[in-house]
């Protein structure tokens, strides 16, 4: 899109000093494509620079198209979680660094479901994908390369099963939320309830009881920690 009054032209020396390391030799892909990046090499004061239909903003009423080994590609995936009516959250980072970031869908449902998520616009490079979900140990899928066509993780991954029950979110499964989650002020408790702790609502069902217990302590995720693939 075009900015409405914004300003089209950097004061030069100022700005590209601003931004010396954008010199177009070594910038990638995601970073350009990055929210504020033509912000803040072009300046704005108006709606933010935005790429859109594989356009880049142009300065003289015309946009300018993309060059071809930047055009961005969908990339999409499911995982399956507990407790489906909390999102995910899914990111793309690369160098550690937040890319980009969706959330799953939810579902006004309990118990072991899937959810899917879409990363409408991304640029080609290389990435690692982080899903966190509260209650959930971290899920990590490391080199994914976005490169010319649009990815389906699903396709080469499958399903991504998250392990459930890291209720104080110290990255592992263990005797700690156990504690938690057994304690009398949580357990047979509502989440409604004065002073409970939500999350030992694993499955999402609004009560923390047996069938909570059942998910912490089963073989699949009690005493399991992060998972890491690629
Ligand atoms: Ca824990
Ligand atoms: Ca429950």
């Amino acid at each position: 899109m075009i900015p409405n009054g914004g300003t089209p032209f950097p004061t030069p020396a100022e700005t590209y000093n601003a931004h010396d390391n954008l010199n177009g030799a070594d910038i990638t892909a995601a970073e350009i494509l990055a929210d504020g990046t033509l912000d803040g090499l072009f300046g704005n004061d108006g709606d933010p620079w935005t790429v859109e239909d594989g356009k880049l903003p142009g300065l003289f009423g015309e946009t300018v198209d993309m060059p071809e080994h930047l055009l961005p590609h969908t990339l999409t995936g499911t995982i399956r979680a507990y407790a489906p009516n909390t999102p995910a959250t899914i990111q793309l980072l690369q160098n550690g660094k937040s890319i980009y970031t969706a959330t799953t869908e939810t579902h006004p449902a309990y118990g072991q479901q899937n959810q899917s998520f879409t990363f409408p616009a991304v640029a080609p490079g290389d990435y690692t994908l982080l899903i966190t979900k509260t209650a959930h140990t971290s899920f990590t899928v490391q080199h994914i390369t976005v490169g010319t066509e649009n990815i389906d993780l699903t396709a080469s991954l499958g399903v991504m099963t998250l392990l459930c029950g890291d209720i104080n979110g110290d990255g592992m499964i263990n005797d700690s939320d156990l504690a938690i989650l057994w304690s009398a002020a949580n357990y047979n408790k509502s989440v409604n309830d004065a002073g409970v702790n939500p999350l030992c609502d694993l499955n999402g069902d609004g009560m923390i009881n047996d069938s909570d217990l059942a998910i912490l302590w089963s073989a699949a995720n009690y005493n399991k920690g992060a998972v890491v693939i690629g």
